[in-house]
């Protein structure tokens, strides 16, 4: 509505070498395509598009153990480390456009570096079927879409990205939400963290009413800020195939849209990213579409 519109800020991040399959970089045009500024447009929000982003040189960057693409990928996260930072300082709502899910070392980071600064707690709902919980020393694959939340959460094997009393999110301030795919070292290692974790059993055996409930209440009570980064394939795959690690038995349409709708209601949601988006394996724009409609679910759409 006109009277409690936003100040949004889309910021492009094609990044796709954090990924296995390239195709992500394509991300932030199909959304665009797709209309994601006219959709937040006609909800009353008042909307900047600052284009597509770039990394800053760093190519002498290297990270023990498997990391692939490190030094772009730390390029990456220092520059979207400083891009959320400043929108979020500059009273803005920065809508990151994926991108693979690597740009959340960035966008987190520096989310968290504007909470500290007010005093606040950050919390990060994470959207996901995988937890990115993985390190350069746990990592299968070398994929750095894999690490995000072990990284901005402080574990081990990053240091030197940003520095070293870069302000970092609590465990038990990370809801992971979808989950359905984790490897053996990634799983002990979360266990030990104490991130919070409603998989898809949780979320089929409760609702997933319940777990965003859990959410919502916890951020509130704490006076905090709130940053949601939705990951593509937290969708099941027969609604959005447009990504490159698709797996059965995610969160159907009604259930994204429920999420994005509670957390409109719930007024707490300060930054996103929309990320994985690989338009290369979409069906004739499928999912960035329901994207774009799930956005509108997030900003005041309403079904009555
Ligand atoms: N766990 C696997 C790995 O680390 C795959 C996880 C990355 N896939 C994503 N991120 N799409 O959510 O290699
Ligand atoms: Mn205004
Ligand atoms: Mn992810
Ligand atoms: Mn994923």
């Amino acid at each position: 509505t006109q009277t409690s519109h936003k100040h949004v800020t889309l910021l492009g991040a094609p990044v796709e070498e954090g990924a296995e399959s390239l195709g992500c970089a394509m991300g932030p045009a199909a959304l665009r395509l797709a209309g994601i500024r006219p959709a937040l447009e006609k909800l009353g929000h008042q909307v900047e598009d600052r284009g597509d982003l770039a990394p800053e040189n760093q190519d002498t960057f290297a990270l023990p153990g498997s990391a692939r693409n490190a030094p772009l990928i730390v390029g990456w996260t220092r520059t979207l480390e400083r891009a959320a930072y400043q929108t979020l300082k500059d009273g803005r709502l920065p809508i990151f456009l994926g991108g693979d899910h690597s740009l959340a070392m960035g966008t987190v980071a520096g989310a968290a570096r504007h909470a500290a600064e007010q005093g606040r707690p950050l919390f990060v709902l994470w959207m996901d079927a995988h937890a990115d919980f993985n390190t350069p020393a746990t990592s299968p694959s070398g994929n750095m879409h894999g690490m995000p939340v072990a990284f901005f959460c402080g574990a081990d094997g990053f240091s030197g990205i940003l520095p070293d009393d870069r302000p970092l999110v609590a465990p038990e301030q990370v809801f992971l939400c979808g989950i359905r795919s984790i490897d053996p070292a990634e799983r002990a290692e979360l266990a030990k963290a104490g991130v919070n974790v409603f998989d898809m059993r949780f979320i089929d055996e409760n609702g997933i009413v319940a777990a965003m409930k859990r959410v919502i209440e916890t951020v509130r009570q704490a006076g905090g800020l709130l940053h949601v980064s939705f990951d593509t394939d937290f969708l099941d795959p027969d609604i959005a195939p447009g990504t490159g690690t698709t797996v059965r038995g995610g969160g159907t349409y009604r259930e994204a849209h429920l999420v994005m709708e509670m957390l409109y209601d719930s007024g707490l949601v300060t930054s996103l990213d929309i990320v994985e988006l690989n338009p290369f394996l979409d069906d004739r724009g499928k999912s960035a579409y329901l994207l774009v409609e799930l956005v509108s679910s997030l900003f005041g759409q309403k079904i009555f």
